[in-house]
């Protein structure tokens, strides 16, 4: 056996005696370089610790509940090849992390009692980050290192605390905008003492400031992240870490998953609103109301009596373990990022919808002849229109026509929206995503295949963002590329229906004489039945139908 590699915790910041919550590999798995070894979860950061070399797992020296440090060894690797290893497995606590910059502590900032900013720190490699939940309001009196929000990248997820304690008096980011360190979050009107820039001084910038106050210069700091994979949490002014999330099976920030240790609750238990899929601290607190109200908690075995049931909850048997081997030869592979998140939203959907799919065929013999003679007359300009983006414009339409569609149940309440936004399923490498056409109705259908095109690249090349995904109104999935007759597609939650199309083709159409040759595009509508009924569903997909069978009643 060639000698073993060991793979140790990185430079992970403050931290020492972090717990190992959860082991994601066992001796005999054949990983690659990043893929999750464990979790460790500290009071204020949960942390993936990725491995930084390929290979077959023959030790894990650790165990759920260890707690472990920097350089402690996780587990012991027999190398798929000397050249799968990281520079980081090669010299695993050689490579120090950015040294956590703590903002400026000028004596006057430290004297203030006047109003200070509080500013994004150091977030590491990452820029333009959205927020994705604030924690305070004006008015709300603050503590040092209270989480101010949650910054959420495609890779890492970050709390941000304050980095002083007082009133606050202004929030300068709302939920949605983007930041990158050193961006104002809240000026507070500071209760003294804290470490904080005070507003309107000539204090340097917190970026300046903070590679002044250490040796980290801008250079080295991501080329440090890459090594160590895993970066050190980005610190405050207070020297106190704000927390980074680089996976884990419930996605919630470290401050949600605190708060809801405090108050016992199971996270995977609690239903998650916040974008992909996140629990957000408002989930924490329903699902203790919830349970104080009707005494249940949900996934718990409630006492019932043989052959009733208590409705509210599945009741479903655990999941079979099953040890395949035991019947033949198998491989483990560990599922994508893509492929957990958006299988967590689909398995809600599936089993929150009431959920009917309609079919119908569309006659697009014209509408294709003329997709065709386009394409050749804009042959020279590069010029493409795709039967997807006919799809999309006439799906505008539609829900324009039958503005039922284009809503979200919010409660006991349907939210119509006056925009449209069109979002269609890419099919990527590493799973399913679903990028967004912003305002439809206001592009051309050269324009929607253009940006259709782009966007699929985009996300076929890894690098669409959280941007480019959000604010659908509908979906369109189509599989006219690839074949097949029918399907049920599963609705986009919150959105209320979704529109499966599959590979056109030419059909014997009786025309009231003869049976005449004309090419039919399969499309499957699947709606949430609290919403639509089965009637304005079919009468959805005619209208649909005959507007691409004549393109021109789009325009009418
Ligand atoms: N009938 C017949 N042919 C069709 C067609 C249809 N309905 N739709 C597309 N085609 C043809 C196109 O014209 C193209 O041919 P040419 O190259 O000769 O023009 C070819 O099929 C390939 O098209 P495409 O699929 O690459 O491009 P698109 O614009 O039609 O679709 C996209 C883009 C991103 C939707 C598609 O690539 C994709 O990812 N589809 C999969 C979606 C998916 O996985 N859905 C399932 C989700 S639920 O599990």
């Amino acid at each position: 056996m060639s000698q073993l590699i060991e793979v140790k915790v990185p430079d992970i910041g403050d931290y020492s005696d972090v717990p190992v919550i959860e082991l994601f590999v066992k001796v005999g798995d054949t990983i690659k370089v990043d893929d999750a070894i464990a979790t460790l979860e500290s009071d204020k950061a949960t942390m993936d610790v990725p491995s930084s070399a390929a290979g077959v797992v023959r030790e894990v020296q650790v165990q759920v509940g260890d707690k472990v440090a920097e350089g402690a060894v996780l587990i012991k690797l027999e190398a798929a090849g000397a050249a799968a290893l990281a520079p980081a497995a090669a010299q695993p606590a050689a490579a120090p992390a950015p040294s956590a910059p703590a903002a400026p502590t000028t004596p006057a900032a430290a004297a203030s009692n006047g109003p200070v900013e509080v500013r994004v720190p150091d977030i590491g490699d990452f820029s333009n980050v959205p927020v994705i939940e604030l924690f305070v309001k004006a008015g709300d009196t603050i503590k040092v290192d209270d989480s101010i929000a949650t910054l959420e990248s495609d890779k890492a997820t970050m709390d941000v605390p304050s980095s002083a304690a007082g009133v606050v008096r202004e929030v300068k980011v709302a939920i949605g905008d983007t930041v990158s360190q050193g961006s104002l979050l809240l000026i507070i009107d500071s209760a003294g003492g804290a470490s904080a820039a005070p507003v309107a001084t000539s204090a340097p910038a917190p970026a300046t400031a903070a590679r002044t106050t250490t040796d980290t210069t801008p250079a080295d700091a991501p080329a440090a992240f890459e090594q160590s994979k895993l970066a050190a949490p980005p610190q405050t002014a207070s020297g106190a870490p704000s927390a980074i999330t680089l996976g884990g099976k419930v996605h919630a920030s470290p401050s949600v998953r605190a708060y809801a240790r405090e108050l016992g609750v199971d996270l995977a238990q609690v239903k998650a609103t916040g974008p992909k899929n996140r629990v957000i601290q408002a989930d924490v607190t329903a699902f203790v109301k919830g349970a104080m109200q009707t005494g249940v908690v949900p996934g718990k075995a409630a006492p019932v009596a043989a052959g009733a049931s208590l409705g509210g909850g599945l009741d479903l048997l655990p999941w079979p373990k099953v040890d395949f081997s035991k019947f033949g030869e198998i491989e483990t592979k560990p599922l994508s990022r893509i492929k957990k998140i958006s299988g967590q939203n689909l398995a809600r959907n599936w089993v929150m919808i009431p959920a009917v799919t309609y079919h119908e065929d569309a006659d697009i013999t014209d509408l294709e002849a003329f997709r065709v003679a386009m394409n050749k007359e804009h042959e020279k300009s590069g010029k493409k229109l795709t039967m997807l983006a006919f799809i999309i414009k006439a799906s505008v339409r539609a829900l324009q026509e039958f503005p039922e569609f284009n809503t979200s149940l919010d409660g006991d309440n349907l939210v119509y929206k006056k925009y449209f936004n069109i979002a269609f399923a890419a099919d990527t490498p590493n799973g399913l995503v679903v990028p967004v056409i912003k305002n439809a109705d206001q592009k051309s259908v050269f324009e929607i295949a253009a940006e259709s095109g782009a966007l699929a690249k985009k996300a076929r090349d890894g690098k669409i963002g959280p941007g480019d995904m959000s604010g659908a109104c509908f979906t369109i999935s189509s599989l006219g590329g690839i074949g097949g007759t029918y399907f049920a597609p599963i609705v986009n939650a919150p959105e209320v229906a979704i529109l499966g199309v599959n590979k056109s083709v030419m059909k014997p159409v009786w025309d009231g004489k003869q049976f005449v040759p004309r090419l039919t595009l399969p499309m499957s509508l699947t709606a949430d039945h609290r919403v639509i009924d089965g009637a304005l569903a079919t009468r959805f997909n005619v209208y649909l139908a005959q507007l691409l069978a004549d393109f021109r009643r789009v325009m009418l």
